[in-house]
């Protein structure tokens, strides 16, 4: 029996929900071996997320280093980065290693507002980072952030879709969760423009970001083409929010579903 390696390289939320705790169960449940790099250590519940302590860049970048040494790495995804230094390692490891399947989840803020990169580590990533990834999957406000353009719609989630391509990025899917009305996506691949429908499954969850990007980082490593990765990806996020469950007394948490 083989098993195929998969890693994340993240911010770690001790309370279960998002960041490296939820990519890794994401892996498992997918039949995967997860490695995980932590970025930054988080300090948070089911309600917020209330300090953040970043590892040092030197320490993730020597773990990154013994962990592609040795392991046949079949997917990286990468979420939140503790600032530009920690944005840095992360690059120069790319550079050398070249993994050909990386999903960059650009993570800039919690959904309840705590910031988990500033202006500069924004910056390095734009720069260092961006072009390296297959995928990049940002929300809208991220969308926003990086392209300095306003998405609140459709049309807007375009034309930051066609920037980011501009400024290097391969292949980019904007979520529209946080849309006004239906939860649209947007991918944009190989000069295509799809537009993927959703239901809206009521409540606020606690990390979607983190296990849609982590399922298609798994799905990719499984080897199915990038569009297929992203709608199984889509599929099993949809699964885990319908089976949501409150266990602390803020927001409810995602059910990982069993089977792939
Ligand atoms: O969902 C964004 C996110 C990513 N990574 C970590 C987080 C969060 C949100 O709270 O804690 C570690």
């Amino acid at each position: 029996m083989s098993r195929k390696a998969v890693l994340t390289i993240a911010g770690s939320d001790p309370s279960g929900g998002a960041g490296i705790e939820a990519d890794t169960r994401v892996f498992e449940a997918l039949g995967l071996h997860p490695l995980s790099a932590i970025t930054v250590l988080t300090i948070q519940d089911s309600s917020g997320v209330y300090g953040a302590m970043p590892v040092p860049s030197d320490h993730l970048h020597r773990t990154l280093e013994v962990l592609f040494r040795d392991f046949p790495i079949g997917g990286v995804k990468i979420g939140a980065l503790g600032g530009a230094d920690g944005v840095e390692a992360v690059a120069e490891i790319l550079d050398r290693f070249g993994p050909e399947k990386v999903i960059l989840d650009p993570v800039l803020r919690a959904s309840s507002g705590f910031r988990f990169l500033d202006d500069k580590g924004t910056g390095r990533l734009k720069e260092r980072l961006l072009r390296k990834a297959l995928l990049i999957t940002p929300n809208l406000e991220e969308a926003s952030v990086l392209t300095g353009l306003e998405v609140k719609d459709l049309k807007g989630m375009e034309r930051a879709a066609e920037e980011l391509i501009r400024l290097g990025a391969q292949n980019v899917l904007i979520k529209g969760g946080h849309l006004d009305g239906p939860p649209v996506d947007l991918l944009s691949m190989d000069g295509e423009v799809l537009t993927m429908e959703g239901e809206r499954i009521e409540g606020s969850f606690h990390g979607t970001g983190c296990t849609l990007s982590s399922a298609i980082t798994a799905y990719l490593a499984r080897g199915l083409p990038l569009k297929e990765a992203v709608d199984r990806g889509r599929r099993f996020l949809a699964r885990a929010m319908e089976q949501a469950v409150r266990i602390g007394h803020g927001r409810p948490y995602l059910s990982i579903p069993r089977e792939g």
